[in-house]
């Protein structure tokens, strides 16, 4: 459902005054302490960030890709973990129950997942199966009137706080490819369901992964989403479409956020008797920075429309995904460079953020393997 204009102008004024008053300062001690307050994450849920793309019937705000993608962008702004701790009830947790759920599930998860009572995780990378998410090991073997889950799932964002995991599983042996996997909800606490500890990351301090493991972990069959298998692949796929643009939402927003520091800083900061901001080394630096955001931001809000009107967007989805977050790396590798000494030190933040957006490259679909996507539908595109 598209909102009206002034509602929609409402909501993301809401999450801008949030972002920049509320969640800008507590950045350092987030990544200080590795955990995100209580109190925040209580707002969060009365603002109903959590079920953002939930559809209203379930509780959630049923936005548009379009809306979806604004409210990334302002929360980009901030230190990812914010947006790391709604992220996956948003996206890769949620949409598979949303596109390919039985009525059932949707009812039975959904609205909690809206209100951010129960947190879900996206369980398909594991430690042999990463960029060829096919090839994954984790078995499902029919028992009866359930299956039994075995297998290591690793880097799963949102673990520790899960209370219910989408896990993808190969329930056909024979296969061993995409055709031989389906999707599972599997609740936190069933029997046979344990965390690894918790995972030491170069940055996004505050937002938490860990393995997962299953050993003979027996969910009910009614437990596949769908009810069908073998459409877990798909599913995941275009999970992720969504979820790469999403992400490139957020990137967009975390090069406007290093963009501002860099322009104030550099306004301040005076070298040769006048603030650096009138060099043009400098400036070629800001411009750069600024054209590559702003390129970033005009395909995300087009690819987001293209979407909201039905089209397929796999392919510039990738596009997105690997342009924005590629961008990103850049505008934060010239902020430190425009910050300089300052941009190495740990109390401006700027380092911070540098590490924190190493990781867009790399997950929901590395830069490569958006490559491979964008160049394999192109030639499958031209050749019919
Ligand atoms: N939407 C719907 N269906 C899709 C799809 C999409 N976006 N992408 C693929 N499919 C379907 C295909 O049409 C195919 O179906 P059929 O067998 O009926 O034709 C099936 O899924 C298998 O697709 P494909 O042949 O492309 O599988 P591959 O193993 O070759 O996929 C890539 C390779 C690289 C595309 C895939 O493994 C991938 O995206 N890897 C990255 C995973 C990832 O992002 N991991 C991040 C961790 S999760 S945070």
């Amino acid at each position: 459902m598209a909102l009206d204009n002034e509602t929609l102008e409402q909501l993301i004024g809401t999450v801008r005054r949030f972002v920049r008053e509320r969640l800008v300062p507590l950045e350092h001690q987030i990544a200080e302490n590795d955990a995100i307050p209580p109190e925040i994450i209580t707002e969060m849920r009365q603002m109903g960030l959590f079920g953002l793309s939930i559809p209203e019937a379930y509780g959630g705000l049923e936005l548009s890709m379009q809306e979806e993608v604004l409210v990334a962008l302002e929360l980009g702004y901030t230190s990812p973990a914010f947006r790391s701790l709604i992220g996956t009830n948003n996206g890769i947790g949620s949409q598979g129950i949303i596109i390919d759920g039985t009525e059932e599930q949707k009812q039975k998860y959904l609205p909690r997942m809206a209100s951010g009572e129960l947190v879900v995780s996206f369980a398909l990378t594991e430690p042999e199966a990463g960029s060829d998410a096919a090839s994954l090991r984790t078995t499902a073997r029919r028992d009866g009137d359930s299956y039994v889950i075995n297998g290591t799932k690793r880097f799963i964002t949102n673990a520790p706080a899960a209370g219910l995991f989408t896990v993808f599983a190969r329930t056909d042996p024979e296969s061993a490819g995409a055709k031989g996997v389906s999707a599972f909800l599997v609740e936190a606490g069933t029997p046979g369901l344990s965390l690894g500890p918790m995972d030491r990351k170069m940055g996004q301090r505050g937002a938490h992964t860990c393995d997962v493991i299953f050993r003979d972990c027996r969910v009910p069959a009614d437990a596949i989403i769908g009810g069908k298998e073998g459409q877990g692949f798909k599913t995941a796929m275009k999970v992720l479409d969504r979820g790469r643009l999403h992400m490139s939402a957020v990137c967009v927003g975390a090069a406007r956020r290093l963009l501002e520091e860099s322009l104030r800083y550099a306004s301040e900061r005076r070298q040769f008797g006048k603030p650096i901001v009138e060099f043009q080394l400098v400036q070629a630096m800001i411009a750069d920075s600024r054209a590559e955001s702003y390129a970033a931001e005009c395909m995300v809000k087009e690819t987001a429309r293209r979407k909201d009107a039905g089209l397929d967007v796999s392919t510039d989805a990738a596009c997105c995904k690997m342009y924005a977050s590629e961008m990103v790396g850049r505008v934060a590798d010239r902020a430190v460079q425009i910050h300089g000494g300052a941009g190495y030190i740990a109390d401006y933040g700027i380092e911070r953020f540098y590490r924190d957006v190493r990781l867009f490259r790399i997950y929901e679909g590395t830069t490569q393997i958006q490559q491979i996507l964008i160049a394999r539908n192109l030639a499958r595109d031209f050749a019919h």
